[in-house]
This record gives C-alpha cells, structure tokens and sequence, in this order.
C-alpha cells in the first residue's frame, strides 16, 4: 500500500516530540511527560471523571483511573449503568464490561448477573487468565472465586417503576433514546443534562484516559440496552466494539445501539483513522460517516456516538444525532462538558 505522504507527515510529527524526549532521557521506552487526562461519554461522566482525576493526578496509572472511575458509577443505586440499570425484557439486569491497557492487555464480561462491578471482574479476566472475555454463568463463578459478593437481584426502584411501564405495552423496540440537543455555553460547552430517568437510556459509561507517563487505557460498561432480549450483548463488551486502546495511537469508546457499533467494529475503526492520521474528532467523524452510509434511511432512527482521545491528549467525538455529550477532566481547568458534533443536525 501507498501510504500518502501528507498523511505519513502528519503522523510522523505526532510522534516525534516523544521520540526526542525519550532519547535525550536515555531511556528505551517511550517516557515523555504527558498531560494527563481524562473523558467519559455523556454527562454523567463529570464525577466519573473526578474520580479518576484523583489516580492521574497524584501520578497514577491510566488503567486504575478507568477502573476506579467505570466502579464509581456501577456503584450508584438508581442508576442506569449497572446493577441499579434497567433489566432485559425477562425482569434481569444483564451486565456487560470491558477494560484495556497500554499493553494490548484486555479483559471483557458479557451477560453477567447479580455482580456489583462489571468492570473490575473484567480486569481480573485481563490480569489472572489466559482469556480475554467471559460470560454468564462462567463468568459469576469467576467472579465469587475472585471475592466478589453475589448481590440479591432485586431491580433498582427506578428500574423497577420502568420495568413495569414498559410491561404495560411489552413493546420490544430496543431503540437507544436519542436526546434532544443541549444548550451550549460560550465556550461550546453543554449544559447539564436534567437526569430524568424516565426518558434518559444512558445505560452506559466509556471511559478513556491518558496518565503522566504517557499511557493510554480505556473501560466500557453497561447494563446494556433496556428491556433487550434476554442473553442479548451488545457493543460495550467487545474489544473494537464498545473500546478500543492502541498505546502507539490512541484509545476510542462508543456509547449508542451497539449493534450498529458491531458492525463496522466502531472504536477500532476509529484508532485506525487516528493512525491514519486524523484528529480523534475527524476520526470519530469518519467512523460515524462509515455508518450511515450503510443505510442512510435506517441512521435516521437510532443513536452511536464516539469518543476518541490520541497520544497527545487531544479528545474529540462525533454522533450519529445530536445530543451526545461527554466529559473532560485535565490540569488547566475544573471539569466540564463538550457537545459532539453529529452527522443529522436535528
Ligand atoms: C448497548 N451500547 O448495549 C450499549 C447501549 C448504550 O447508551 O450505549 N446506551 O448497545
């Protein structure tokens, strides 16, 4: 292949700041001093973030940030991400997770019930077993053989109230809400979102961050689409899926209905634009471009939104429709709100 020479410089300029700094430190990995940052999909991911804002900025690693902060919302009670999270059409709440390092190391779980932290199973996935994804019952045994607590599978009272409006109508029409835009500030920042549960499906946390050492990670996790089909998994789990981390180029998550995001294995997609070159808001863009083109008509009807940062701690994301916002955390400035561009205009 004819690699474009615009495109080669491009990169290559990227690249080469760290490249100087690493030899005239004598060192043979790659150690230039990074901004650390941090950004989570949607508005809930203000105090995700500032939870792994406290690991990046005393020093620590990346992949303990995306896992502290992917824990603190599985935590929540009446929330959609996790336990607290809508079920599947049966009454279960079905949870999915991944997590990846700067090493290519990843750790996944699907269709797991009845376990508070997703995410964290995942990385003992990542780090004691030779595998890289587990599922349902496999993937509980896993998790109490490890010291996780079995909870009681009850709903959330949220949940609960949803469950049985939706059973009213039973209608399975697994759509991903597609919310309306948000105002900006003047700085093109977006307000908060009110978070009414009623109408917010946001069942889902992307997480991708880059710490002081240079380092990228990244974790998903989801009680996955409300009042699925129940075993459906969707993106959220799946390595190229739901996340993507590539410690030479950059690290991208989705948030959306993930059987779209399947099929063009979306945040993979996305890392892929950013080594060729584009920035991670052009990259986002072109996955989402990528998309639609499958079948236009059909885009018109659901919601996939990426978030991409690259190894220089630029972050961008673009959406299918208006409305998907997400969360940025650094050293300049107190955490705040981005609204994405989108491919429909609303
Ligand atoms: C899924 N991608 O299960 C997830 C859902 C999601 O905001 O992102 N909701 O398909």
């Amino acid at each position: 292949m004819i690699y474009p020479r615009r495109k080669f410089l491009k990169n290559t300029a990227s690249i080469l700041p760290i490249m100087v700094i690493a030899s005239s430190c004598g060192e043979t990995k790659q150690a230039s001093a990074k901004k650390p940052i941090i950004v989570s999909t949607w508005d809930s991911g203000l105090p995700v973030n500032e939870v792994g804002w406290k690991i990046l900025s005393s020093g620590g690693k990346a992949i303990d940030a995306v896992e502290k902060g992917a824990n603190s919302i599985e935590d929540t009670i009446n929330c959609c991400v996790g336990l607290g999270g809508n079920p599947d059409r049966d009454g279960y709440v079905t949870l999915d997770a991944c997590i990846m390092d700067d090493q290519y190391n990843c750790g996944s779980v699907a269709y797991l019930q009845d376990i508070k932290y997703p995410i964290s199973v995942a990385r003992k996935v990542m780090e004691l077993t030779p595998h890289v994804m587990l599922v349902g019952e496999g993937a509980k045994q896993f998790a109490l053989a490890n010291g996780f607590k079995e909870e009681d599978g009850k709903l959330s009272e949220v949940a609960q109230i949803e469950y049985e409006k939706w059973l009213k109508k039973s209608e399975y029409k697994p759509i991903i809400n597609i919310e309306q835009t948000q105002s900006k500030n003047q700085n093109n920042q977006a307000a908060p979102a009110k978070l009414d549960n009623g109408d917010f499906n946001h069942d889902t946390m992307g997480i991708v961050a880059l710490d002081g050492q240079g380092n990228l990670s990244g974790s998903c996790t989801t009680s996955g689409m409300g009042f699925k089909m129940h075993g459906r998994v969707g993106d959220s789990p799946l390595i190229g899926g739901g996340l993507y981390v590539d410690n030479e180029i950059g690290a991208a998550t989705s948030s959306g209905q993930g059987e779209e995001v399947i099929r063009i294995c979306g945040t993979h997609l996305v890392v892929e634009y950013m080594r060729m070159g584009k920035s991670p808001t052009d990259a986002c863009k072109a996955a989402i471009e990528r998309l639609v083109k499958i079948n236009p008509e059909k885009a018109k009807t659901f919601q996939v939104g990426f978030l991409a940062i690259n190894k220089s701690g630029e972050h961008g994301a673009f959406s299918i429709q208006p409305g998907f916002v997400y969360a940025v955390k650094d050293s300049d400035q107190d955490g705040y709100l981005v609204n994405s561009e989108s491919y429909f205009k609303g």
